[in-house]
């Protein structure tokens, strides 16, 4: 009998930091000939992600989508109090005794699902009743997985885990300091720490952990956990990125912004942007205007002031000095709205990214070879920070921080945008690095191979 294409069932949680890692990966497994059915839980938290979902879907026709109905009860209230992308996860998890239905009655049948890390604690039984393998796509840096993962030793031991501690050491790794670990992780009733907690109990259950990395990149993360270092009883940990780009074709949205691309110098321009769930404050805002209007630099900064996309106001003006707008009208340009984040990292214009560390954002400037200003805010993103620092990507001011009481100072940003732009060294390594990326995703590359024999041994 000639062999079967696998057909694989991808499930991501909410948000687009866990949704477009999931595409992609979508988009190479049907290029090496899988079958593959996404399913998403519906309605979505964001217009973007439902908008994103349509345009991938209908310019990738073979690729297969179902959808996981959120009961009414369980979609979102508007004033929820918890974030909204949590909140989703747990909706999604409350609604999952609909994916049995949905997963058998697709033909072919199933040969593996791969899931979201805050869902394999529910999706491990069922996929065990139809004998379905299941993998984890992770959407962080192996730094936070392994932090992940020893979570519940650490939360366990409340004598050396507590707020006074300077840093926690996890076997096999350097020790982490205290203020890169999410406060929330001393709380194990917080609804992010549980479901964490929680599904960490279910990843013996996965056949593996795919990681949007590469060897080269985390080489040492990796021994250790591959080593059982950090947990006995750990999968395989699988680097299989950068996951590729896909292409969709350009709406309209983007042309303002690409013609403004083409008109400046190559590296003139510092992309800035902290993700799609990030909103910085007014006083924030303001010191950032007065970093980028003395820097002398160029700059393109995409703006969020409201944590999901529905709840944003129209205008960027209405957030920003009168003045500013004046003065930096011929060197700057401001994007309220989602914009092809790798396109433009991929724009010659583009000289250093000034990104809060979201993980696909650090993937995807060491594949372009941008070299990173670490500005992170919460969750993984101070440990991806460090990890990207290590690597040699870019740099981190460690002392920088978010939040109510904290303010970065506007010179004080001014002097490290100059420091990012001016660093060749940096340009050097950040180049380096790059090619190591594509190396890994080439064909016969440390990642290439990685998803081969994954799929391979899907084929039944
Ligand atoms: Br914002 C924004 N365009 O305007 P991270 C983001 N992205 O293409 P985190 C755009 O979204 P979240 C935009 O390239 C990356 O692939 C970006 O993921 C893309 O951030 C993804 O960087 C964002 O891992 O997610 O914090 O996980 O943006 O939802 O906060």
């Amino acid at each position: 009998t000639t062999p079967q294409p696998p057909h694989i069932a991808l499930f991501p949680g909410a948000g687009m930091g866990h949704l477009m890692p999931f595409l992609r990966l979508a988009a190479m497994l049907a290029k090496q000939n899988s079958i593959v059915t996404v399913i998403t839980g519906q309605p979505t938290v964001s217009i973007t992600e439902s908008d994103h979902i349509s345009s991938f879907l209908h310019h990738n026709p073979k690729i297969n989508h179902l959808e996981l109905q959120l009961a009414p009860s369980f979609q979102q209230a508007d004033s929820a109090p918890v974030d909204p992308f949590f909140l989703q996860m747990h909706y999604i998890n409350q609604s999952i005794f609909l994916l049995h239905p949905l997963l058998t009655s697709s033909s072919p049948p199933f040969s593996a699902i791969f899931v979201d890390f805050p869902l394999v604690a529910k999706v491990a039984p069922i996929a065990k009743t139809l004998d379905l393998p299941i993998y984890i796509l992770s959407t962080t840096s192996v730094a936070f997985v392994s932090l992940m993962a020893y979570l519940p030793v650490l939360t366990s031991n409340p004598a050396e885990f507590n707020k006074n501690s300077a840093e926690i050491k996890i076997p096999g790794l350097p020790p982490m300091a205290m203020s890169s670990i999410p406060p929330v992780f001393l709380d194990s009733s917080d609804l992010f720490t549980s479901t964490i907690l929680t599904n960490c109990q279910a990843l013996s259950e996965a056949k593996g952990i795919l990681m949007n990395t590469f060897e080269w990149f985390q080489a040492s993360t990796l021994a250790a956990l591959n080593k059982a270092k950090v947990i006995k009883s750990l999968l395989p940990v699988l680097p299989m990125g950068p996951l590729e780009p896909y292409h969709l074709p350009h709406d309209d949205n983007g042309d303002q912004y690409r013609s403004w691309l083409e008109n400046q110098p190559a590296l003139s321009v510092v992309y800035i942007s902290f993700g799609n769930r990030t909103a910085m404050s007014r006083d924030q805002i303001k010191e950032l205007e007065k970093g980028l209007e003395n820097t002398g630099w160029r700059f393109f900064w995409v703006l969020k002031t409201s944590k999901v996309d529905k709840d944003e106001q129209e205008d960027a003006k209405h957030f920003l000095n009168h003045s500013f707008l004046e003065k930096i009208k011929d060197k700057g340009l401001i994007i309220k709205g989602w914009v092809d984040q790798l396109e433009i990292l991929r724009h010659p214009a583009i000289g250093g990214f000034l990104s809060h560390c979201g993980w696909n954002s650090v993937m995807e400037a060491a594949l372009e070879g941008v070299p990173i200003l670490a500005w992170p805010q919460h969750g993984d993103q101070r440990l991806n920070a460090q990890v990207m620092e290590d690597a040699g990507l870019g740099l981190w001011e460690r002392n920088w921080d978010w939040g109510p009481n904290v303010i970065v100072k506007g010179e004080e940003i001014e002097k490290k945008i100059v420091e990012l732009m001016t660093d060749e060294k940096l340009r050097v390594r950040v180049k380096e690095v790059r090619e190591e990326a594509r190396k890994a995703i080439g064909r016969g590359g440390s990642s290439d191979k990685v998803i081969r024999e994954v799929v391979n041994s899907l084929i039944t």
